[in-house]
């Protein structure tokens, strides 16, 4: 007897095929192979109890709070604990209960399909696949003080070779901003950043790799756009600006929508949660809802839960850890750690000696959920993930 770790579906399917079990069968123990772990919002006492046992009849089970069962509390939240196979059971049964309990059926279901999701996205003429590789997004600041590499892509001729360079290294996208959000940073209004773009964006026309523009202004992003740019970062999550959402509605492109807490001027003093993923999943499903509402189309949404942007140490590695759980916003998922605080906190080092901890934390994000890597050293990243990717069966 022995354990078996089989993660990748594939290694799953061989071990399957060695025991001789029938093909039709593969996907009905794919759905037994990995426990899922749900958290319900607050519900009364009286339907965490029904889940319960209804939890406990299918095989699965269901964590309440202690005095659920004598009814000393009105209200608990409750943890899931159960395969894919028993939650879908879980939902079948859910749905022959009052309304209370009937209600969390259709949830958990669009929760578990949300889960299973591999979306898909064009950007530039080119098209993504999610979860088939972990992509890499290459930082270009064109900026006198960006925290890491401030003034060093300034002139034009540097920024344009710099953009060449990670295309050739193997950059998937290229993120271009002309406003430092590094902790402190003051704005720099529209017409600065646009007279510092203007040169890089001109002479990279013919680029074959999609540039994003990093800005929270909506003027910076419709004019880049006009100008050729293929997709919008907003920081803010297209909060800053009320245009924003406009901007890229019209334009039908990509977006990535970002979670921060504050402002970089404050946003590092003192940031607290009372629940870090939650607030951050929360934050980022309400950002999506009105990016729709402003008519940007839900499939062009990438959120990030935006490391470093009013997060302490801490709080960075947790986010890293439990990343998956972005998985329940049925989108793709893209995180900047290069570089950043944490790692030079935790090690005691400047920004350029931050690389093997930038690629430690994108090699464990990518394992943890990440589609989409953005950083500074592109070639060191591209050769981190493909290992990487490999090794969990992705990127063959
Ligand atoms: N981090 C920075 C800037 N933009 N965009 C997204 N989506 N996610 C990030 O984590 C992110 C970002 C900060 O890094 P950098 O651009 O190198 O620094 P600065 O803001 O000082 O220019």
């Amino acid at each position: 007897m022995r354990i078996l770790s089989l993660e990748c579906r594939a290694d799953l399917e061989r071990e399957l095929e060695r025991v001789g079990v029938d093909a039709a069968a593969w996907s009905i123990f794919a759905g037994k192979n990995r426990l899922l772990t749900v958290k319900l919002g607050k519900v009364s006492v009286a339907t965490a109890n029904m889940v319960k046992q209804l939890a406990l009849t299918v095989g699965a089970d269901c964590a309440v709070h202690r005095s659920a069962i004598s009814g000393r509390v009105r209200q608990t939240e409750a943890v899931l604990f159960g395969t894919r196979r028993q939650l879908e059971r879980l939902a079948q049964r859910l749905q022959e209960q009052p309304e209370c309990a009937a209600r969390l059926a259709p949830m958990l279901l669009e929760l578990l399909a949300r889960t299973e999701q591999v979306p898909e996205l064009v950007v530039g003429g080119r098209r993504f696949r999610f979860g088939s590789r972990t992509y890499v997004m290459g930082v270009l600041n064109v900026t006198p003080d960006s925290f890491s590499d401030g003034g060093r892509f300034l002139a034009p001729a540097a920024a344009i070779e710099q953009a060449e360079r990670m295309a050739a290294e193997g950059a998937d996208f290229i993120d271009i901003g002309a406003e430092s959000t590094r902790p402190g940073a003051l704005p720099v209004p529209p017409a600065e950043q646009k007279r510092r773009l203007r040169p890089v964006l001109e002479g990279l026309k013919g680029l074959k790799v999609p540039l994003s523009i990093d800005t929270m202004s909506a003027a910076v992003a419709g004019w880049a756009l006009d100008m050729g740019v293929a997709m919008v970062n907003d920081v803010s999550g297209l909060s800053a600006d009320p245009d924003m959402p406009e901007v890229v509605a019209r334009a039908g492109v990509p977006c990535v929508v970002m979670h921060m807490k504050g402002r970089p001027r404050t946003m590092q003093k003192n940031p607290v949660y009372s629940d870090l993923m939650a607030e951050i999943v929360d934050w980022l499903r309400a950002a999506v809802r009105r990016a729709v509402q402003a008519g940007i189309s839900e499939d062009r949404i990438i959120v990030d839960p935006g490391i470093g942007f009013g997060k302490t140490v801490e709080h960075n590695f947790e986010i890293l850890r439990r990343l998956g759980e972005l998985r329940t916003l049925g989108r793709p998922i893209l995180v900047g750690p290069s570089r950043k605080s944490f790692i030079g906190r935790t090690l005691g080092v400047d920004p350029d000696e931050r690389l093997e901890g930038t690629l430690a934390a994108c090699v464990l994000a990518a394992r943890n959920g990440a589609d989409i890597l953005r950083v500074h050293d592109v070639r060191a990243a591209v050769r981190a993930l493909r290992i990487a990717d490999r090794i969990d069966g992705r990127g063959g």
